[in-house]
């Protein structure tokens, strides 16, 4: 039995990798294995001599068992020290032009987006994909029967459990929602994302970007919201003298409402932005509506404020004379080559917004 024991642990001991510690394994303890074999063997002695063998037998089982786990823990250990010493590589060294990767355009204008505007002390905002009727409509004071909830405008998730359905937001605005109910005023915020409509035509894709905005304090005017949105034009389009035209509008959330025209020139079918006598919509803004700052948990007697929104495939286009929506979402290398930028030029107003 010693002889036994001795023989199997040394040869336990002497497998220099998985595949040979797991050839001893069988030798030893497979279906044809000699401990195996020993037991079976028990069934034709006696009742005590079965019991002396069987329990000595075991104990070889036991030995042999913890000898080749400890093998295969120092095997495994010894693999991957020996896979990252031939795997080690030096991520010092300089990236190969020809190989290197390029920031996404729509990536490229929310970094600027957001960089204008932390720099007048927003705070970025992100919220799910996926929200529920409130964040998404009823707090944002859509009526019941509002056509926006359509089913042929709005993706939805199947049903719950309780009858109600999930979507995909429609507007980045119920990230706002979200931040009105856990933080407390002054609030100001960024807030840029993915959105979703159901519309695909040559303008319209079924999913887009949106960037929002939103400032909420006891004494903020519609003439913080110019002044505000002055700037990030004038910043964001590099243009000093760039003049912005607002126009009454609506939108269910604000009251009142404006769209915001920037000045531009289209002679010779070629867009140039500036002082021209042309105007060019941009966005979309306005005073928070009471109900809104209500259904938010915000007490509108004491606190007021301004939202905007603007599309970001149409500002990019707009910035980087990119043409056609659709090539935003086609994943072609030889398009994101061209329009693309290097991921080490992080847009900021110190060194300028692009490099
Ligand atoms: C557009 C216009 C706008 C807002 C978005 C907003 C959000 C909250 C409350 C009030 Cl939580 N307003 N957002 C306000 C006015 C316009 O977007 O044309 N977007 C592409």
């Amino acid at each position: 039995m010693d002889d036994l024991k001795a023989e199997l642990l040394a040869a336990v001991a002497a497998a220099t990798d998985l595949a040979a510690l797991d050839e001893a394994r069988i030798a030893a303890l497979g279906k044809k294995g000699r401990l195996t074999d020993a037991m079976k063997a028990l069934g034709a002695l006696s009742p005590d001599e079965r019991r002396a063998r069987g329990q000595a037998l075991n104990e070889v089982k036991d030995a042999v068992t913890t000898a080749v786990e400890a093998r295969r823990a120092t095997l495994a250990r010894a693999a991957l020290a020996a896979r990252l010493e031939a795997e080690r590589v030096d991520v010092t060294l300089p990236t190969r032009a020809e190989r290197a990767g390029h920031l996404h355009p729509i990536s490229q204008t929310v970094d600027e987006i957001v960089a204008i505007f932390a720099d007048m002390g927003f705070a970025l905002a992100e919220g799910p994909d996926v929200e529920d009727d409130f964040h998404n409509f009823t707090a944002l004071n859509f009526p019941p029967g509002h056509p926006a909830r359509d089913m042929h405008d709005t993706f939805y998730l199947p049903d719950r459990a309780d009858g109600s359905r999930m979507l995909l937001r429609t507007h980045t605005s119920p990230v706002q929602v979200r931040s009105m109910l856990s933080l407390k005023p002054p609030i100001r915020v960024i807030c840029p994302g993915r959105t979703f409509r159901s519309d695909y035509d040559m303008t319209h894709t079924p999913m887009f970007h949106q960037v929002e905005g939103l400032v909420i304090d006891e004494t903020t005017t519609m003439a913080h919201l110019k002044g505000c949105l002055v700037e990030f034009c004038r910043t964001f389009f590099d243009v000093d003298d760039l003049p912005l035209r607002f126009r009454p509008s609506f939108f269910p959330f604000t009251e009142p409402s404006a769209e915001v025209d920037i000045g531009c020139s289209r002679k010779g079918g070629e867009l140039k932005l500036g002082n021209h006598g042309d105007w060019l919509e941009i966005l979309g803004c306005g005073m928070v509506h009471p109900n809104v700052l209500s259904a938010c948990g915000i007490d509108p007697q004491k606190y007021q404020g301004f939202a905007f929104g603007m599309g970001i495939e149409r500002i990019a286009m707009l910035k980087y004379g990119i043409p056609d929506l659709r090539t935003f979402f086609e994943a072609d290398l030889r398009w994101l080559r061209h329009y693309g930028f290097l991921p080490l030029d992080m847009p900021s107003l110190a060194r300028g917004l692009v490099g």
